[in-house]
């Protein structure tokens, strides 16, 4: 008889033991802080030699509305955030507010940016939005497979190649090699399947594309061999994919490396090194993809080469690499 007035009391008291607390639990990570956004913020652009954005960083949890409002102090900014948010405010004038609204359904690290080249540091103007999550606040670790494969293998991506060294430029025998026409004549060759495997390519150099072309073709014209390689190491970028990192170069990359590719942007003369001309065929076909993604992700070495690992997405880092073989192999 005890037993049946026991269970109901029981069942309360699970109640107030699991369910409520697990209620509580809900709103506090769930319900409570996308009721409560972050901001309006302001946020102020400024040439990175006078201090950059401020503030220079930003806290939010998952889940929580952020509301940006980017002006200028100085002169035109362009603002975007990244990586992978597609958020592209465009400029900045003086007087002017852009606001961006932005819920964060994953733990990590963001980065609002200027893609206008404002001063002669203008890549240092970052920002970083910090995304935690309190339900799990472990810190996301940020390894990247394809730069943690290139560490395991013992490639040095820093390695100074010898084709720039010993042919200056202007004194190198001119390497013209056309995609274009390789298209026409990759029916005529044996391509080996290492050729037509998207891994493959991108972790050895057209060179070594070369090399097992010719072991395949040995009556081949060696010309022939380098725009068949050419046309298969750009056949498969997606035309969507290149045509927005063609953009992106333009406002990122430009400066530095030329519109097409030359190394002879604006700022060439100002960096520490000189930027790689993308155009140089013959250094091109020395250099690995997976090579060229790493150092785009990381950046150089005191070369004032910039990282943009938290700019943009790996997809778009694979699409950037696409465009300079794009710019290399035409
Ligand atoms: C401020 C100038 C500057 C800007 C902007 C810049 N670069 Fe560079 N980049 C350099 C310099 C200098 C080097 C050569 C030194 C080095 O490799 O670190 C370089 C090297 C590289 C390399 C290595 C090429 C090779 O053959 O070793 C790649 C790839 C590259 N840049 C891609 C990019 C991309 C993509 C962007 C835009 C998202 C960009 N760079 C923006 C200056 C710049
Ligand atoms: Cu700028």
């Amino acid at each position: 008889m005890s037993m049946s007035v026991n269970r109901p009391f029981r069942l309360v008291l699970l109640l107030n033991a699991a369910l409520i607390p697990a209620l509580l639990l809900v709103y506090q990570l769930a319900v409570r802080p996308a009721l409560h956004g972050v901001g309006p913020l302001d946020v102020h652009a400024t040439i990175a030699e006078n201090g950059g954005f401020q503030p220079g960083s930003i806290q939010v949890q998952v889940g929580q509305k952020l509301t940006l409002r980017f002006s200028s102090t100085d002169l035109p900014h362009g603002i975007a955030i990244g990586p992978g948010l597609g958020a592209d405010l465009g400029p900045v004038i003086p007087g002017k507010i852009k606001e961006v609204t932005l819920t964060f359904d994953r733990p990590g690290r963001y980065t609002y940016y200027c893609n206008t080249w404002c001063s002669p540091n203008h890549w240092r103007m970052r920002g970083v939005i910090e995304v935690t999550d309190p339900a799990n606040p472990v810190p996301v670790t940020e390894t990247d497979p394809v730069i943690a494969a290139l560490v395991a293998e013992g490639v040095d991506i820093d390695a100074v190649h010898n084709t720039t060294a010993a042919a200056p430029h202007g004194h190198a025998e001119e390497m013209a090699v056309s995609a274009q026409r390789g298209a026409a004549l990759v029916n005529t060759l044996i391509i080996p399947p290492e050729l037509r495997d998207i891994n493959w390519r991108r972790s050895h150099t057209p060179a070594q594309g070369v090399a097992l072309l010719a072991a395949q073709n040995s009556a081949a014209q060696e010309a022939d061999l380098q725009d068949v390689t050419a046309f298969l190491w750009t056949a498969d970028a997606a035309p969507e994919a290149l045509s927005a990192a063609a953009l992106t170069y333009a406002k990122n990359c430009l400066a530095c490396h030329g519109a097409t590719g030359g190394g002879d942007g604006f700022m060439a003369g100002q960096t520490a090194q000189l930027p790689v001309a993308f155009s140089d065929t013959q250094h091109m076909f020395t250099m690995r993809a997976d090579v060229l993604y790493a150092k785009i992700r990381r950046g150089g070495m005191g070369t004032d080469m910039p990282n943009w690992g938290l700019l943009f997405t790996p997809e778009e880092t694979w699409a950037l690499v696409d465009y300079i073989w794009s710019l290399a192999l035409k």
